[in-house]
């Protein structure tokens, strides 16, 4: 498989695992998983087991799990659709953590500090390149530090998805460097 069919087949699998499986038809339980053979059956981009196997084994950011037996699949994290119950469990989170945004929303970000957005939580990483690669999907990255540690000691949660994205429900202003 060419990298090029992977990365489409990827593309894809985040579009109907995360935020539309109506669009092929497809329907996810309430923890986020579909059914393999559904998919291969509906899916108009062909592709067999063993090529899903691949992406998902070879995936850059691991965004996709199987269950135990290889019969279903889900995303690890950044879902639009509001009713997928991931299962994560509070984790306490390092001092820091890093998002990567653009200036032009720093404004409001000093104003409300990160919200979720179009997502089930604000995303951030644990180390600053994760953030940069981050940032620069949509310019050039500014980074922000977040006393992630000292938050959750002020009663706020902290997730880490099945990749090792780290989640919260919100990020206040006041737990922001912006420097
Ligand atoms: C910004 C990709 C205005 C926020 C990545 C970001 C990541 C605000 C954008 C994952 C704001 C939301 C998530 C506020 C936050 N006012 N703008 N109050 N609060 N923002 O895509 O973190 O390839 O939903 O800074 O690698 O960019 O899909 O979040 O710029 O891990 O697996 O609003 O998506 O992973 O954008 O990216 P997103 P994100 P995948």
């Amino acid at each position: 498989m060419t990298e090029q069919h992977k990365k489409q087949i990827s593309k894809f699998l985040s579009l109907i695992l995360r935020h539309q499986p109506e669009k092929i038809g497809l329907t996810l339980d309430e923890n986020g998983w579909a059914t393999i053979s559904d998919i291969l059956e509906k899916s108009k981009l062909r592709f067999s087991f063993e090529e899903l196997d691949e992406i998902v084994a070879t995936n850059d950011k691991q965004r996709f799990s199987f269950n135990h037996d290889k019969t279903k699949i889900r995303a690890n994290q950044g879902h639009s659709l509001k009713t997928i119950d991931l299962e994560l469990k509070p984790q306490t989170p390092p001092a820091f953590l890093y998002h990567g945004t653009v200036l032009k929303f720093i404004p409001e970000i000093k104003l409300h500090g990160l919200k979720k957005m179009s997502r089930q939580h604000v995303h951030l990483s644990k180390d600053r390149d994760t953030a940069i690669k981050v940032g620069s999907r949509r310019g050039k990255p500014v980074i922000l530090s977040i006393r992630a540690l000292e938050m959750q000691k002020e009663g706020h949660q902290f997730f880490i998805s099945e990749n090792g994205v780290w989640l919260a429900d919100a990020v206040p202003f006041e737990f922001i460097n912006f420097k």
